[in-house]
Protein backbone atom coordinates (compact mmCIF):
# COMPACT_ATOMS: atom_id res chain seq x y z
CA UNK A 1 0.00 0.00 0.00
CA UNK A 2 2.99 2.41 1.07
CA UNK A 3 4.50 1.53 -1.77
CA UNK A 4 1.75 2.33 -4.48
CA UNK A 5 1.03 5.48 -2.56
CA UNK A 6 4.95 6.68 -3.36
CA UNK A 7 4.49 5.52 -7.23
CA UNK A 8 1.51 7.51 -7.19
CA UNK A 9 3.68 10.36 -5.18
CA UNK A 10 6.42 10.01 -8.00
CA UNK A 11 4.10 9.93 -10.86
CA UNK A 12 2.46 13.14 -10.00
CA UNK A 13 6.11 14.84 -9.42
CA UNK A 14 7.23 13.45 -12.70
CA UNK A 15 4.09 15.00 -14.24
CA UNK A 16 4.46 18.47 -12.60
CA UNK A 17 8.22 18.97 -13.74
CA UNK A 18 7.06 18.01 -17.09
CA UNK A 19 4.40 20.78 -16.67
CA UNK A 20 7.31 23.04 -16.07
CA UNK A 21 9.62 22.48 -18.32
CA UNK A 22 6.60 22.85 -20.88
CA UNK A 23 5.81 26.08 -19.11
CA UNK A 24 9.40 27.18 -19.58
CA UNK A 25 10.02 26.39 -22.75
CA UNK A 26 7.67 27.71 -24.48
CA UNK A 27 8.92 31.01 -23.62
CA UNK A 28 12.18 29.62 -24.67
CA UNK A 29 12.95 28.06 -27.90
CA UNK A 30 15.94 25.68 -26.32
CA UNK A 31 13.87 24.12 -23.63
CA UNK A 32 15.36 25.27 -20.51
CA UNK A 33 18.72 27.25 -21.28
CA UNK A 34 21.06 26.32 -18.34
CA UNK A 35 22.03 29.88 -18.04
CA UNK A 36 20.51 33.63 -18.55
CA UNK A 37 20.15 33.68 -21.98
CA UNK A 38 21.03 37.21 -24.19
CA UNK A 39 17.45 38.84 -25.85
CA UNK A 40 17.77 38.21 -29.95
CA UNK A 41 17.47 41.86 -30.92
CA UNK A 42 17.66 40.93 -34.45
CA UNK A 43 14.40 39.44 -34.41
CA UNK A 44 12.88 42.14 -32.46
CA UNK A 45 10.30 44.42 -33.63
CA UNK A 46 10.27 46.74 -30.65
CA UNK A 47 13.26 48.79 -31.39
CA UNK A 48 11.73 52.20 -31.20
CA UNK A 49 10.85 53.23 -27.73
CA UNK A 50 8.82 55.77 -26.17
CA UNK A 51 5.94 57.77 -28.16
CA UNK A 52 5.79 61.44 -28.83
CA UNK A 53 3.19 62.24 -26.67
CA UNK A 54 2.91 61.15 -22.95
CA UNK A 55 0.36 58.12 -23.64
CA UNK A 56 0.25 55.36 -21.27
CA UNK A 57 0.75 53.05 -24.31
CA UNK A 58 3.37 53.20 -26.80
CA UNK A 59 2.19 54.71 -29.78
CA UNK A 60 3.49 54.07 -33.23
CA UNK A 61 6.22 56.59 -34.42
CA UNK A 62 7.40 57.37 -37.72
CA UNK A 63 10.35 55.08 -39.21
CA UNK A 64 12.48 58.47 -39.14
CA UNK A 65 12.05 59.48 -35.94
CA UNK A 66 13.70 56.47 -34.94
CA UNK A 67 16.14 55.99 -37.37
CA UNK A 68 17.50 59.34 -36.66
CA UNK A 69 17.61 58.87 -33.28
CA UNK A 70 20.91 59.94 -31.58
CA UNK A 71 21.39 58.73 -28.09
CA UNK A 72 19.95 61.27 -26.25
CA UNK A 73 21.14 62.72 -22.85
CA UNK A 74 23.96 60.14 -21.47
CA UNK A 75 23.92 60.40 -17.77
CA UNK A 76 26.81 63.06 -18.22
CA UNK A 77 24.04 65.49 -19.51
CA UNK A 78 24.23 68.44 -17.50
CA UNK A 79 21.75 69.07 -15.12
CA UNK A 80 20.48 72.57 -14.78
CA UNK A 81 20.82 74.19 -11.16
CA UNK A 82 21.52 77.10 -9.73
CA UNK A 83 22.74 77.29 -6.05
CA UNK A 84 19.02 77.28 -5.03
CA UNK A 85 16.30 75.88 -6.70
CA UNK A 86 13.42 77.21 -5.51
CA UNK A 87 11.01 74.27 -6.50
CA UNK A 88 11.82 71.29 -8.72
CA UNK A 89 9.51 73.15 -11.72
CA UNK A 90 11.49 76.20 -11.48
CA UNK A 91 14.55 74.38 -13.10
CA UNK A 92 12.78 73.29 -16.23
CA UNK A 93 14.88 74.89 -19.01
CA UNK A 94 13.87 76.18 -22.10
CA UNK A 95 16.34 74.90 -24.03
CA UNK A 96 14.95 71.71 -26.00
CA UNK A 97 15.16 68.40 -23.61
CA UNK A 98 15.50 65.18 -25.64
CA UNK A 99 11.64 64.17 -26.58
CA UNK A 100 10.63 61.32 -25.88
CA UNK A 101 10.28 60.39 -29.63
CA UNK A 102 13.55 60.57 -30.55
CA UNK A 103 14.36 58.52 -26.99
CA UNK A 104 16.13 55.39 -27.86
CA UNK A 105 16.81 52.51 -30.18
CA UNK A 106 16.21 49.34 -27.81
CA UNK A 107 18.70 46.69 -26.60
CA UNK A 108 20.43 46.68 -29.86
CA UNK A 109 21.94 50.39 -28.81
CA UNK A 110 25.54 48.19 -28.72
CA UNK A 111 25.94 46.76 -32.18
CA UNK A 112 27.83 43.89 -30.99
CA UNK A 113 25.53 42.99 -28.34
CA UNK A 114 24.07 39.84 -30.52
CA UNK A 115 22.57 37.15 -29.22
CA UNK A 116 25.45 34.57 -30.29
CA UNK A 117 27.49 33.41 -27.85
CA UNK A 118 31.21 33.98 -27.71
CA UNK A 119 33.42 31.03 -27.08
CA UNK A 120 34.56 31.70 -23.90
CA UNK A 121 38.14 31.21 -24.18
CA UNK A 122 38.46 30.05 -20.41
CA UNK A 123 36.40 29.37 -17.48
CA UNK A 124 35.89 32.24 -15.16
CA UNK A 125 36.57 30.63 -11.96
CA UNK A 126 36.11 32.25 -8.61
CA UNK A 127 35.20 32.09 -4.81
CA UNK A 128 33.51 32.91 -2.26
CA UNK A 129 34.88 33.64 1.09
CA UNK A 130 33.26 34.92 4.12
CA UNK A 131 34.19 38.28 5.05
CA UNK A 132 33.99 40.44 8.31
CA UNK A 133 35.11 37.34 10.62
CA UNK A 134 31.95 35.31 9.47
CA UNK A 135 29.60 37.87 11.21
CA UNK A 136 25.63 37.13 10.74
CA UNK A 137 23.25 39.76 9.70
CA UNK A 138 20.10 40.66 10.28
CA UNK A 139 18.92 40.68 6.48
CA UNK A 140 21.21 42.19 4.54
CA UNK A 141 20.62 44.37 2.14
CA UNK A 142 22.71 46.80 1.01
CA UNK A 143 26.84 46.35 1.05
CA UNK A 144 29.42 49.69 0.12
CA UNK A 145 31.89 51.75 0.30
CA UNK A 146 32.66 54.03 3.57
CA UNK A 147 35.68 56.03 4.03
CA UNK A 148 36.90 54.97 7.56
CA UNK A 149 36.30 51.62 9.71
CA UNK A 150 35.34 50.90 13.45
CA UNK A 151 38.62 51.99 14.47
CA UNK A 152 38.50 55.44 12.56
CA UNK A 153 41.49 53.89 10.47
CA UNK A 154 41.56 52.73 7.06
CA UNK A 155 38.91 52.34 4.16
CA UNK A 156 35.73 50.56 5.61
CA UNK A 157 32.42 49.04 4.12
CA UNK A 158 28.79 49.43 5.31
CA UNK A 159 26.27 47.43 5.78
CA UNK A 160 22.48 47.76 5.95
CA UNK A 161 19.83 45.92 7.35
CA UNK A 162 16.10 45.36 5.81
CA UNK A 163 15.57 46.47 9.73
CA UNK A 164 16.78 49.58 9.60
CA UNK A 165 20.39 49.02 10.82
CA UNK A 166 23.47 50.74 9.35
CA UNK A 167 26.73 48.96 10.59
CA UNK A 168 29.87 50.00 9.74
CA UNK A 169 32.93 47.36 9.29
CA UNK A 170 36.44 46.59 8.32
CA UNK A 171 35.73 43.77 6.26
CA UNK A 172 38.85 41.21 7.98
CA UNK A 173 37.15 41.75 11.52
CA UNK A 174 33.93 41.75 13.06
CA UNK A 175 33.58 44.77 14.86
CA UNK A 176 31.05 46.85 14.00
CA UNK A 177 30.21 50.33 14.71
CA UNK A 178 26.54 51.54 14.51
CA UNK A 179 25.94 54.46 12.12
CA UNK A 180 22.68 54.80 12.24
CA UNK A 181 19.31 53.14 13.45
CA UNK A 182 16.04 54.33 12.12
CA UNK A 183 14.16 50.94 13.01
CA UNK A 184 11.65 52.89 15.00
CA UNK A 185 10.32 54.72 11.71
CA UNK A 186 10.84 52.31 8.97
CA UNK A 187 8.00 49.69 8.68
CA UNK A 188 8.76 45.99 8.32
CA UNK A 189 5.08 44.85 7.96
CA UNK A 190 5.27 43.23 4.37
CA UNK A 191 8.44 41.59 3.77
CA UNK A 192 9.63 43.81 1.00
CA UNK A 193 9.38 46.23 3.45
CA UNK A 194 12.03 48.14 5.53
CA UNK A 195 15.44 49.99 4.67
CA UNK A 196 15.54 49.54 1.25
CA UNK A 197 18.81 51.22 0.11
CA UNK A 198 21.65 53.40 1.07
CA UNK A 199 24.36 55.27 -0.55
CA UNK A 200 26.61 58.05 -0.33
CA UNK A 201 26.71 61.13 -1.22
CA UNK A 202 29.17 61.65 -4.32
CA UNK A 203 30.99 64.25 -2.31
CA UNK A 204 30.58 62.36 0.95
CA UNK A 205 33.90 63.79 2.20
CA UNK A 206 32.83 67.16 2.05
CA UNK A 207 29.07 66.62 2.60
CA UNK A 208 28.97 63.72 5.24
CA UNK A 209 25.54 63.18 3.24
CA UNK A 210 23.92 59.90 3.38
CA UNK A 211 21.12 58.86 0.87
CA UNK A 212 18.37 55.97 2.57
CA UNK A 213 14.85 54.94 1.26
CA UNK A 214 12.81 53.06 3.12
CA UNK A 215 8.85 52.20 3.83
CA UNK A 216 7.18 54.57 6.60
CA UNK A 217 5.73 52.75 9.30
CA UNK A 218 2.65 54.15 9.78
CA UNK A 219 -0.42 55.36 7.83
CA UNK A 220 -0.90 55.81 4.82
CA UNK A 221 1.32 52.81 3.29
CA UNK A 222 4.52 55.02 1.78
CA UNK A 223 8.25 54.81 0.70
CA UNK A 224 10.71 57.45 2.07
CA UNK A 225 13.53 58.95 0.06
CA UNK A 226 15.89 60.81 2.73
CA UNK A 227 19.34 62.41 3.66
CA UNK A 228 20.80 62.35 6.93
CA UNK A 229 24.20 63.73 7.74
CA UNK A 230 27.38 62.46 9.55
CA UNK A 231 29.16 64.70 12.34
CA UNK A 232 31.49 66.55 10.72
CA UNK A 233 34.25 66.22 13.78
CA UNK A 234 33.12 61.78 13.47
CA UNK A 235 32.19 60.38 10.45
CA UNK A 236 30.76 57.16 12.23
CA UNK A 237 28.16 59.08 14.12
CA UNK A 238 25.38 60.45 11.90
CA UNK A 239 23.91 63.61 13.74
CA UNK A 240 20.77 63.72 15.31
CA UNK A 241 17.60 64.80 14.29
CA UNK A 242 19.50 65.14 10.94
CA UNK A 243 16.93 63.47 8.89
CA UNK A 244 16.05 66.03 5.41
CA UNK A 245 12.77 63.56 3.68
CA UNK A 246 12.98 64.44 -0.16
CA UNK A 247 10.80 62.52 -1.00
CA UNK A 248 7.80 60.37 -0.08
CA UNK A 249 5.41 57.88 -2.74
CA UNK A 250 2.42 56.24 -1.36
CA UNK A 251 2.60 52.97 -1.96
CA UNK A 252 -0.59 51.05 -2.53
CA UNK A 253 0.35 47.50 -1.49
CA UNK A 254 3.53 46.52 0.62
CA UNK A 255 5.33 44.65 -2.26
CA UNK A 256 6.95 45.44 -5.02
CA UNK A 257 8.79 49.08 -3.57
CA UNK A 258 11.79 48.70 -5.92
CA UNK A 259 14.59 50.64 -4.14
CA UNK A 260 18.21 51.63 -4.98
CA UNK A 261 19.43 54.70 -4.52
CA UNK A 262 22.52 54.90 -7.14
CA UNK A 263 24.35 58.55 -7.80
CA UNK A 264 25.26 58.49 -11.31
CA UNK A 265 28.66 59.78 -13.25
CA UNK A 266 26.74 63.16 -13.56
CA UNK A 267 26.28 63.36 -9.70
CA UNK A 268 22.56 63.34 -10.24
CA UNK A 269 20.39 60.62 -7.89
CA UNK A 270 18.91 57.89 -9.47
CA UNK A 271 15.93 55.74 -7.93
CA UNK A 272 14.30 52.33 -9.14
CA UNK A 273 10.19 52.20 -7.73
CA UNK A 274 8.26 48.72 -8.57
CA UNK A 275 4.86 49.22 -9.56
CA UNK A 276 3.10 49.56 -6.35
CA UNK A 277 2.72 45.89 -5.97
CA UNK A 278 0.00 43.34 -5.69
CA UNK A 279 0.08 41.36 -9.04
CA UNK A 280 0.40 41.43 -12.27
CA UNK A 281 0.00 45.31 -11.96
CA UNK A 282 -3.96 45.63 -11.13
CA UNK A 283 -3.43 49.64 -11.39
CA UNK A 284 -1.26 50.20 -14.68
CA UNK A 285 1.17 51.76 -13.14
CA UNK A 286 4.10 50.78 -15.01
CA UNK A 287 2.61 52.02 -18.18
CA UNK A 288 1.62 54.98 -16.42
CA UNK A 289 3.74 58.29 -16.76
CA UNK A 290 1.42 60.22 -14.25
CA UNK A 291 3.08 58.31 -11.12
CA UNK A 292 6.16 57.89 -10.32
CA UNK A 293 5.54 54.16 -9.55
CA UNK A 294 7.12 51.52 -12.12
CA UNK A 295 9.58 54.32 -13.42
CA UNK A 296 13.22 54.85 -12.61
CA UNK A 297 13.78 58.82 -11.65
CA UNK A 298 16.53 61.14 -12.05
CA UNK A 299 17.12 63.99 -9.53
CA UNK A 300 19.14 66.45 -8.63
CA UNK A 301 19.81 66.86 -5.01
CA UNK A 302 22.66 68.70 -4.61
CA UNK A 303 20.93 71.80 -3.37
CA UNK A 304 18.60 70.05 -1.43
CA UNK A 305 16.86 71.86 1.09
CA UNK A 306 13.63 72.05 3.24
CA UNK A 307 11.96 74.06 0.66
CA UNK A 308 13.13 72.90 -2.57
CA UNK A 309 14.50 69.17 -1.85
CA UNK A 310 15.25 68.37 -5.08
CA UNK A 311 14.92 69.89 -8.78
CA UNK A 312 14.56 68.22 -12.02
CA UNK A 313 17.92 67.71 -14.19
CA UNK A 314 17.49 69.36 -17.56
CA UNK A 315 17.42 66.32 -19.81
CA UNK A 316 15.00 64.59 -18.20
CA UNK A 317 13.20 63.13 -21.23
CA UNK A 318 9.66 63.71 -20.11
CA UNK A 319 10.42 67.25 -18.76
CA UNK A 320 7.72 69.70 -20.30
CA UNK A 321 5.74 66.99 -21.61
CA UNK A 322 2.18 67.35 -19.99
CA UNK A 323 0.79 64.54 -17.83
CA UNK A 324 4.04 63.16 -17.59
CA UNK A 325 6.32 63.18 -14.04
CA UNK A 326 9.28 65.32 -15.22
CA UNK A 327 11.54 63.00 -12.24
CA UNK A 328 11.05 59.94 -14.85
CA UNK A 329 14.01 58.91 -16.71
CA UNK A 330 12.84 55.39 -17.90
CA UNK A 331 9.60 53.35 -17.06
CA UNK A 332 7.80 49.95 -17.50
CA UNK A 333 9.47 48.85 -14.74
CA UNK A 334 7.70 45.77 -12.47
CA UNK A 335 9.91 46.34 -9.49
CA UNK A 336 13.69 46.69 -10.05
CA UNK A 337 15.12 45.70 -7.08
CA UNK A 338 18.70 46.31 -7.77
CA UNK A 339 20.58 48.62 -10.08
CA UNK A 340 24.24 49.78 -10.56
CA UNK A 341 26.31 52.22 -12.97
CA UNK A 342 28.85 50.54 -14.82
CA UNK A 343 32.17 52.51 -13.85
CA UNK A 344 33.67 52.59 -17.13
CA UNK A 345 31.15 52.63 -19.37
CA UNK A 346 28.22 55.01 -17.23
CA UNK A 347 25.57 52.31 -18.47
CA UNK A 348 23.41 52.25 -15.94
CA UNK A 349 21.91 48.61 -15.18
CA UNK A 350 18.81 47.00 -13.69
CA UNK A 351 17.59 43.99 -13.03
CA UNK A 352 13.55 43.77 -13.41
CA UNK A 353 11.66 41.28 -11.29
CA UNK A 354 9.58 38.77 -12.67
CA UNK A 355 5.64 37.90 -12.80
CA UNK A 356 5.07 34.67 -13.05
CA UNK A 357 8.10 33.38 -15.91
CA UNK A 358 11.03 35.79 -16.69
CA UNK A 359 12.99 37.13 -15.07
CA UNK A 360 15.03 40.00 -16.98
CA UNK A 361 18.47 42.11 -17.28
CA UNK A 362 17.84 45.82 -18.46
CA UNK A 363 20.39 48.38 -19.22
CA UNK A 364 18.22 51.81 -19.08
CA UNK A 365 18.18 54.52 -21.31
CA UNK A 366 16.94 57.61 -20.70
CA UNK A 367 13.11 57.83 -21.93
CA UNK A 368 12.99 53.68 -22.58
CA UNK A 369 9.45 52.06 -21.96
CA UNK A 370 11.10 48.67 -20.70
CA UNK A 371 7.39 47.05 -21.48
CA UNK A 372 6.20 45.94 -17.82
CA UNK A 373 3.46 44.88 -17.33
CA UNK A 374 2.55 44.97 -21.46
CA UNK A 375 5.55 42.70 -21.91
CA UNK A 376 7.27 39.88 -18.91
CA UNK A 377 10.75 39.44 -20.32
CA UNK A 378 10.09 39.27 -23.67
CA UNK A 379 6.42 37.46 -23.50
CA UNK A 380 3.74 39.01 -23.60
CA UNK A 381 1.87 39.70 -20.28
CA UNK A 382 -1.25 41.90 -21.23
CA UNK A 383 -2.75 40.49 -22.72
CA UNK A 384 -1.24 37.23 -22.80
CA UNK A 385 -1.42 37.01 -26.82
CA UNK A 386 -0.70 39.27 -29.64
CA UNK A 387 0.05 41.57 -27.57
CA UNK A 388 1.06 45.72 -28.82
CA UNK A 389 4.74 45.96 -27.56
CA UNK A 390 5.59 48.88 -30.03
CA UNK A 391 7.92 51.43 -28.52
CA UNK A 392 9.19 49.05 -25.81
CA UNK A 393 12.63 48.27 -24.96
CA UNK A 394 13.36 44.70 -24.82
CA UNK A 395 15.94 43.19 -21.72
CA UNK A 396 19.49 42.79 -22.62
CA UNK A 397 19.21 39.17 -21.55
CA UNK A 398 16.10 37.31 -19.48
CA UNK A 399 15.91 33.40 -17.96
CA UNK A 400 12.83 31.49 -16.91
CA UNK A 401 11.62 29.97 -13.95
CA UNK A 402 13.45 27.20 -14.45
CA UNK A 403 16.77 28.55 -12.71
CA UNK A 404 15.16 30.57 -9.89
CA UNK A 405 12.18 32.96 -9.15
CA UNK A 406 13.30 36.02 -8.37
CA UNK A 407 16.48 38.29 -10.22
CA UNK A 408 18.50 39.95 -7.60
CA UNK A 409 20.91 42.75 -9.76
CA UNK A 410 24.23 43.23 -9.06
CA UNK A 411 26.90 45.32 -10.33
CA UNK A 412 29.23 45.72 -13.53
CA UNK A 413 33.10 43.82 -12.18
CA UNK A 414 35.19 46.81 -12.76
CA UNK A 415 37.69 45.62 -9.76
CA UNK A 416 41.75 44.03 -10.10
CA UNK A 417 42.11 41.21 -8.03
CA UNK A 418 39.69 38.68 -11.30
CA UNK A 419 41.21 40.17 -14.64
CA UNK A 420 38.90 37.40 -16.26
CA UNK A 421 35.47 39.23 -14.69
CA UNK A 422 36.37 42.81 -15.58
CA UNK A 423 33.54 44.07 -17.72
CA UNK A 424 31.01 41.52 -16.52
CA UNK A 425 28.14 42.59 -15.46
CA UNK A 426 27.60 40.13 -11.87
CA UNK A 427 23.82 39.09 -11.15
CA UNK A 428 21.77 36.40 -8.78
CA UNK A 429 18.23 34.70 -8.40
CA UNK A 430 17.04 35.04 -4.86
CA UNK A 431 15.74 31.50 -4.98
CA UNK A 432 18.06 29.31 -6.94
CA UNK A 433 21.31 31.38 -5.12
CA UNK A 434 22.57 31.33 -9.01
CA UNK A 435 25.38 33.68 -9.29
CA UNK A 436 26.09 34.66 -13.03
CA UNK A 437 28.53 36.73 -14.85
CA UNK A 438 27.18 38.12 -18.25
CA UNK A 439 30.09 40.30 -20.47
CA UNK A 440 28.58 43.99 -20.97
CA UNK A 441 29.94 43.74 -24.67
CA UNK A 442 28.22 40.75 -26.16
CA UNK A 443 28.87 36.98 -25.40
CA UNK A 444 27.58 34.29 -23.27
CA UNK A 445 26.41 34.67 -20.41
CA UNK A 446 27.90 31.99 -17.46
CA UNK A 447 27.11 30.48 -14.14
CA UNK A 448 29.70 31.11 -11.57
CA UNK A 449 28.38 29.37 -8.44
CA UNK A 450 25.16 28.27 -6.83
CA UNK A 451 24.72 29.74 -3.01
CA UNK A 452 22.93 27.47 -0.42
CA UNK A 453 21.14 31.06 0.18
CA UNK A 454 18.89 33.53 -0.83
CA UNK A 455 21.01 36.12 -2.60
CA UNK A 456 19.68 39.55 -1.44
CA UNK A 457 22.00 42.02 -3.43
CA UNK A 458 25.36 42.93 -4.36
CA UNK A 459 27.91 45.60 -3.70
CA UNK A 460 31.48 47.00 -4.29
CA UNK A 461 33.99 48.24 -1.90
CA UNK A 462 36.17 51.01 -2.84
CA UNK A 463 38.65 48.83 -4.95
CA UNK A 464 35.43 47.53 -6.67
CA UNK A 465 35.88 44.17 -5.61
CA UNK A 466 32.22 42.52 -5.17
CA UNK A 467 30.28 41.33 -1.81
CA UNK A 468 27.23 39.24 -2.29
CA UNK A 469 24.37 39.38 0.56
CA UNK A 470 22.59 36.68 1.45
CA UNK A 471 19.31 36.86 3.74
CA UNK A 472 20.46 34.37 5.78
CA UNK A 473 23.11 36.92 6.99
CA UNK A 474 26.32 35.97 5.78
CA UNK A 475 28.63 38.35 3.47
CA UNK A 476 30.64 37.06 0.98
CA UNK A 477 33.32 38.49 -0.99
CA UNK A 478 33.77 37.24 -4.98
CA UNK A 479 37.89 35.91 -5.03
CA UNK A 480 39.85 34.53 -7.50
CA1 LIG B 1 10.73 44.56 -19.30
Amino acid sequence: MHHVRGLRTLLVLALLAAIAAAGVACFDDDDGSPVPVRVATATSTATTTATGTAAATPVETSPTATAEATAPARPTATATTGPAPATPEATASPEPTSPPAEATTAATATPDATATPRPTAEPLAVRLEEVFGGREFDRPIEVGAYPVGPAGSGPGLFVAEQEGRILVLHPDGDDAVELLDISEQVSRVGNEEGLLSVALDPRFDETGHLWVYYSVRGTPRMTRLARFTVDPGDPLRVEPGSELVILEVEQPYSNHNGGAIRFGPDGMLYLGYGDGGSGGDPRGHGQNLATLLGAIIRIDVRFAAERAPYAIPAGNPFLGIQGARPEIWAYGLRNPWRMAFDPVTGDLWAADVGQREVEEIDRIEPGGNYGWNILEGTRCFQPEEGCDARGTVLPVAEYGHNLGCSVTGGVVYRGEAIPALVGHYLFADYCSGRLWAMPVDGGAIVELDRLPAEVASLGTDADGEVYVLTFGGAVLRIVP
